[in-house]
């Protein structure tokens, strides 16, 4: 165990509120795991899969009413409102903390407590961060188990008086004596509480055994407490990938790339370069940690030591290595469990007989009903990724050269184009935007939706204060600061044909990338920033006709001022605490535009 007085302390507390029959201290063992799982499986909670098809793998069925995060029962509850901003739920910490002392009072009865100690981040790296969560789940025990470091060799780190961030979890539902019970016990939605304390470095969930309301390192710890901690301290928390490319001489390039949900993310992390001699290696598929170096430039690491994937739509065709880092040892939730006690989802890209669905309901492909939930997920050791780079796990990080961000757009924004400066990129992705909808748009009438680089539902402050935080950063970086792009894979014809194929070809987009770093090739300077020349542009081995590639790269001048509109109304939300150097972006990029 633990001679840290602090940390045995608050588990003492913590212990005394919720009352439970157990306590356990996780150290992370297979053993452990294996005896966790078989709990599990005994009372039903969980299903052991098929040990010749997926050997070591289980499923587990949520409540239907807890299938994802809860946006609207995540707060921050920070000591003043302002600190919060206008794109987190405030919440007083004070009152919050009395009505979450009384939900969790008696919590736990019945059930086992669990003291998970974990580490974000290589293991004594000085980018990571150490947390302690304490869950009455034994399904959060196993998923910490793959998606962070945990156990002994965590608590060995901290020492006695090391520092570690306390994440409070429990899902809400006290077993009475002689009550039976249920597949998945959790709290009702208006019982939830997603509650983060940025001053104090805490984070109290209850009500939740789902995702990143629950496996509080990820979304709670790695992004919201995190980011607030980096902008004290000078180092930037980010909702992005991080890849490494590497050209045919062997020369490496980090890109870090922020996108909302559903804009394929793990795809790109793992992607399957189709220009000749270029790979690439993942490091991370959702998060990046990033300081500045002794020699000035940014390092990142990937806090997380697994993937927390969504299942649908992931394929052979999408993302083979997804699949491949899937075959064993993984966790699945709210899939189809078919006849032989394998998974399957929609969009796996193979016949399916049928099975069991996410709701535990005998299922066929033409029930008419969705088999796994849109939202379902895959739990799975990075270090099964075959293309996962032999230094993700470096605790020093790998320097970043290139920052990327996106959304969905089928209209307007083009491929890709790069910022004329890191200020300018900072704007591109203080307004990343996404259509609301796949269905076609008129774009006068339907509003963007605005997602800052990509980290709407997780910046652990205000969002004026984020904003200036990136151009405080880029300050510090000085000319050793990452290029910025801005990409869009979505764009479509009128007649709703894709333009750009997408997946394994958006390599061509990462290649011209890199040889801009390089300096090897010009760009075409346009209003919105430097475009590529077709001739510099890898597309052999493509079938792309120019008029397809003319669109690709227009700049409709008036769609982007209409755009444009929309940005500025949304970037009022931010009051005073817009950063001048924003304004300064958008009164340039009105002159570029004529607007
Ligand atoms: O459920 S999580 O928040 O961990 C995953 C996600 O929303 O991307
Ligand atoms: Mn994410």
């Amino acid at each position: 165990m633990t001679n840290h007085a602090k940390l045995k302390q608050w588990v003492d507390e913590v212990a005394a509120m919720c009352r439970p029959d157990d306590i356990h201290w996780c150290d992370g063992s297979q053993e452990e795991y294996d005896r966790l799982m078989q709990e599990m499986v005994a009372s039903g909670m969980a299903v052991k899969l098929n040990e010749g098809k997926r050997p070591n793998c289980f499923a587990f069925n949520s409540d239907p009413s807890d299938v994802a995060r809860v946006e609207s029962r995540t707060y921050i509850a920070s000591v003043k409102q302002e600190d919060a901003g206008p794109t987190n739920n405030w919440i007083d910490p004070v009152e919050l903390k009395k009505t979450m002392t009384e939900l969790y009072t008696g919590c736990m009865k019945g059930r086992t407590m669990y003291v998970i100690p974990f580490s974000m981040g290589p293991i004594g790296s000085d980018i990571a961060k150490i947390g302690v969560e304490i869950t009455d789940s034994p399904y959060v025990v196993v998923n910490m188990d793959i998606m962070a470091r945990v156990g002994a060799k965590v608590l060995d780190v901290l020492g006695d008086d090391g520092e570690f961030i306390p994440c409070l979890h429990s899902i809400g539902a006290p077993l009475e004596e002689g009550q039976q019970d249920v597949p998945w016990p959790c709290a009702p939605v208006e019982q939830k509480y997603i509650a983060h304390f940025p001053e104090e470095n805490l984070i109290w969930s209850y009500g939740s055994g789902y995702g990143g309301n629950a496996l509080l390192g990820k979304k709670c710890l790695a992004l919201r407490i995190a980011s607030a901690m980096a902008k004290r301290e000078g180092w930037m928390a980010e909702h992005m990938l991080i890849l490494r490319f590497i050209n045919p001489e062997g020369k490496q390039y980090h890109i870090a790339a922020a996108f909302p949900s559903a804009c394929g993310k793990t795809n790109l992390a793992m992607l399957q370069s189709t220009v000749p001699g270029w790979k690439v290696e993942t490091i991370g598929d959702d998060i990046a940690w990033m300081k500045v170096g002794d020699d000035g430039r940014l390092y990142a690491i990937n806090p997380e030591a697994g993937f927390f994937g969504v299942a649908p739509g992931t394929s052979e065709a999408s993302n083979p290595m997804a699949l491949a880092s899937l075959k064993e040892n993984a966790i699945f939730t709210n899939v189809v469990v078919t006849k032989d006690k394998d998974v399957w989802w929609e969009d796996m890209g193979v016949p399916c007989e049928g099975g069991t669905d996410w709701k535990g309901n005998a299922w066929t492909p033409d029930s008419g009903e969705k088999g796994a939930h849109p939202n379902s997920r895959f739990t799975a050791p990075a270090a099964q990724c075959p293309v996962i780079c032999k230094d993700w796990e470096d605790p020093a990080g790998v320097p970043i050269d290139i920052f990327v961000f996106g959304g969905k757009r089928t209209t307007t924004v083009p491929l890709v184009h790069e910022s004329f400066n890191f200020n300018h990129g900072v704007f591109m992705g203080a307004t990343a935007s996404s259509e609301p909808t796949a269905a076609a748009l008129d774009l006068g009438n339907v509003k963007l939706r605005f997602d800052p680089f990509a980290m709407t539902p997780f910046m652990g402050y205000h969002g004026g204060d984020y904003m200036q935080h990136w151009f405080d950063m880029g300050k510090k970086l000085g000319d050793k600061a990452p290029r910025i792009f801005y990409v869009n894979w979505f764009r479509k014809t009128d007649d709703g044909e894709w333009l750009w194929p997408g997946f394994g070809e958006n390599s061509r987009v990462l290649k011209w990338m890199c040889d801009r770093v390089e300096g090897k090739v010009d760009a075409n300077e346009t209003p919105i920033g430097l475009m590529p020349k077709k001739e510099d542009f890898s597309l052999e081995g493509l079938d792309l006709p120019d008029e397809t590639w003319q669109t690709l790269m227009k700049v409709d001048t008036e769609a982007y001022k209409a755009t444009l509109a929309d940005a500025e109304e949304y970037l009022a939300k931010f009051g005073d605490k817009l950063p001048a150097d924003i304004k300064e972006e958008l009164a340039n990029l009105k002159k570029r535009l004529g607007a």
